[in-house]
């Protein structure tokens, strides 16, 4: 069976490649998207992505992901820094969670240096740009394969 990643987007990030393109980059939602089937077929997963501005479709797909996942890589985008219930769901999902941000949170305000999501993250990655997704779903299918060996 193949193994299904979930990549869940959090909000403004429908906005990716307009949206304040010298802190996000130039890169759409749909190129990243085109990135992760791309990396995920090489590596032999199956991927399914979403983008939401609401924090309720948010938690429905971890929930969704406790039966029809194996992994998740989310980019909580704003709600990294606000949403227990996003953190609650994910502590209720079994499978490695790789926590992406595009920019360098940490070299941003001092409110983007605290994620909640990251209490439950088994690895995240900062500023990297959108190259951060497909590096993401790298380190799913080594952690895939590690826990099948
Ligand atoms: C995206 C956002 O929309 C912000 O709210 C976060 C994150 C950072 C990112 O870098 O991808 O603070």
């Amino acid at each position: 069976m193949t193994p299904c990643v979930f990549v869940l987007n959090g909000p403004n990030l429908n906005l990716l490649g307009t949206r304040q393109p010298h802190i996000y980059g130039s890169a759409t939602l749909a190129d990243v998207a085109a990135a992760c089937a791309v990396t995920a077929d090489t590596l032999g997963l199956g991927v399914r992505f979403h983008q939401s501005n609401h924090e309720a479709a948010l938690i429905d797909w971890v929930h969704e992901a406790r039966t029809a996942a194996q992994a998740i890589v989310i980019n909580p985008a704003a709600y990294t820094h606000t949403s227990v219930a996003l953190l609650d769901a994910l502590n209720a999902f079994e499978g490695p969670v790789i926590e992406v941000h595009i920019s360098n949170i940490h070299k941003r305000e001092s409110f983007r240096h605290q994620s909640y999501v990251s209490l439950r993250a088994d690895g995240i990655i900062a500023g990297l740009g959108t190259q951060g997704y497909t590096l993401a779903l790298q380190r799913v299918a080594h952690l895939l394969a590690e826990a099948a060996r």
